[in-house]
């Protein structure tokens, strides 16, 4: 389409649409019923753009919100970071930003170290790649479908044409296997947005077809951040041992996302002391709604997939609740140095694969337990006794193509987190933003043992029957050498007793 056109076009369109206007402001202003009025007035860009575009092809066919210019990276906005994700290359045609998204079976797709899965996504990755792009851009986005099954995509969230909705069998036909369709609009809001197969959802978006969209404003007010996070959380229900998601799941999900990556899998968050950081979180979990809570840090929700909040109206909080369908983006000024755990509030979603279908040991005595269950199952061992903390540490060996309930090591130990958890990393001094490591507290920060001396000192007073755990820390119990840098190992006076049972 030749651009010159293309403005006269525009300019054709918003003098009929102006003289339109005022035609129906009149007609409206006779109208008693305050609804008969809004009605009309939704109806008028469409009337007007159908009047103009009425017999032309397809392709000259004008959108009734003129697309500026495409947006540049750098210039008109920062790029957003898809941790452990990437975002989707696109090409400018005739200033329009051209994408390909090609709808595929992902083999093994990593969900942590040690759980890979047969997944489909796109373009080769779980989820898809995000699609970032600029308010007032033109964008063509061209859906291949490699998949054994027909597909649609659904443009969650933005506001276009009813025709480019993706809702197979109402807005469009589904697109068939080796088909590739073209959607095409112009985008006329800013925000976080998502994409998904919009065709045997359970099973498609239970097999991780789903994807970020962000879109930025063309004239941002305030400060752009300095880094600008997004997420994509999932559910997936992964048999231990099985190699494909469980799309028939109903309830009882066993592994949760970040970004299709559960802890340890997942990248940490880097920052510079003092930037300002954005966090946008999606959900498009099949049944869960997750409470994202960041440590040592207060934010303000900024938006949602509805659009900008008002100053007056944001909230201060340090949870956001990311209800499934719906996006939440907050922000804040990282001036607090240190390793921050960011992570659902769900406990059930911050932990893996095993640790559901355990019969509750809490608090049962189970010295000698081992020895009689293995008479009857070889190789059977007692756990859960004192929680599920020391699953993933206790170093068993985990059934193939499993992740143990939680886990990764830590500076300080095992971390007995798993599932939706990462940590941001806020540093002064860095001069990148690869994972500086971990964080060196200064001198006298930390928390630790108390010292007999303190407790003397400000007259706590210890309860008489302090748990002797250690008693029954058998080696086997820890399925090896009990933890050397055990606090409560090194101060209990029956560190002697331990032996094999
Ligand atoms: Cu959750």
């Amino acid at each position: 389409m030749n651009t010159t056109n293309t403005r006269d076009a525009i300019m054709m369109t918003r003098r009929k649409f102006v003289a339109g206007a005022a035609t129906i402001a009149g007609s409206a202003a006779l109208l008693d019923a305050h609804g008969q009025v809004k009605a009309r007035e939704a109806d008028k860009p469409r009337e007007t753009t159908a009047a103009v575009n009425k017999n032309k092809p397809l392709m000259e066919r004008i959108d009734p919100n003129p697309a500026h210019p495409p947006g540049q990276a750098g210039k008109d906005y920062a790029p957003v970071i898809t941790p452990n994700g990437s975002t989707l290359p696109w090409k400018i045609v005739d200033g329009v930003k051209v994408y390909h998204l090609v709808a595929e079976p992902v083999s093994w797709h990593e969900f942590a170290p040690g759980l890979v899965a047969n997944c489909w996504g796109y373009n080769g990755s779980v989820h898809g790649p995000t699609i970032e792009a600029v308010e007032g851009d033109r964008v063509r986005i061209y859906v291949t479908n490699r998949l054994p099954a027909p597909t649609s995509v659904h443009w969650h969230g933005i506001l276009l044409p009813n025709g480019m909705d993706g809702v197979a069998g109402l807005n469009q036909k589904a697109i068939q296997p080796g088909e590739t369709f073209r959607y095409e609009f112009t985008l006329r809001q800013h925000g976080t947005h998502m994409y998904h197969s919009h065709h045997d959802e359970m099973t498609q978006m239970a097999m991780g077809m789903m994807g970020l969209f962000i879109i930025h404003p063309r004239n941002p007010k305030g400060h752009r951040p300095d880094r600008d996070f997004a997420f994509m959380l999932s559910e997936w229900k992964i048999e231990v041992g099985a190699s494909r998601p469980d799309p028939n799941e109903m309830t009882d999900f066993n592994i949760f996302t970040f970004n299709a990556k559960a802890f340890p899998g997942t990248a940490p968050l880097v920052a510079k002391l003092g930037d300002r950081v954005r966090i946008r979180l999606s959900n498009l979990s099949a049944m869960s709604h997750h409470p994202i809570h960041l440590h040592g840090y207060q934010f303000r929700i900024t938006e949602t997939d509805g659009g900008q909040i008002p100053d007056s109206a944001q909230q201060h909080e340090t949870t956001a609740l990311t209800q499934v369908g719906s996006t939440r983006t907050f922000d804040f000024v990282a001036d607090e140095p240190g390793d921050w755990a960011l992570h659902c509030h769900m406990t059930h979603h911050v932990m893996n694969q095993m640790g559901h279908e355990f019969g509750n040991l809490v608090g049962i005595q189970t010295q000698g337990l081992n020895q009689k269950i293995r008479q009857l199952i070889p190789g059977y061992m007692v756990m859960g006794q004192d929680g599920m903390g020391d699953m993933g540490e206790m170093g068993m060996k985990n059934p193939r193509n499993s992740i143990p309930m939680v886990g990764g090591e830590g500076p300080f130990g095992y971390i007995t987190m798993g599932g939706m958890f990462t940590i941001l990393k806020v540093r002064a001094g860095i001069t990148s933003y690869e994972d500086p490591g971990w964080y060196k507290h200064p001198p006298g920060t930390v928390a630790e043992m108390a010292s007999a001396e303190e407790l003397r000192r400000d007259a706590v007073e210890l309860p008489k029957d302090l748990p002797q755990a250690a008693l029954f820390k058998t080696e086997e119990l820890w399925c090896g050498a009990p933890p050397a840098n055990s606090a409560l190992l090194a101060q209990n006076p029956v560190t002697a007793r331990i032996k094999v049972q």
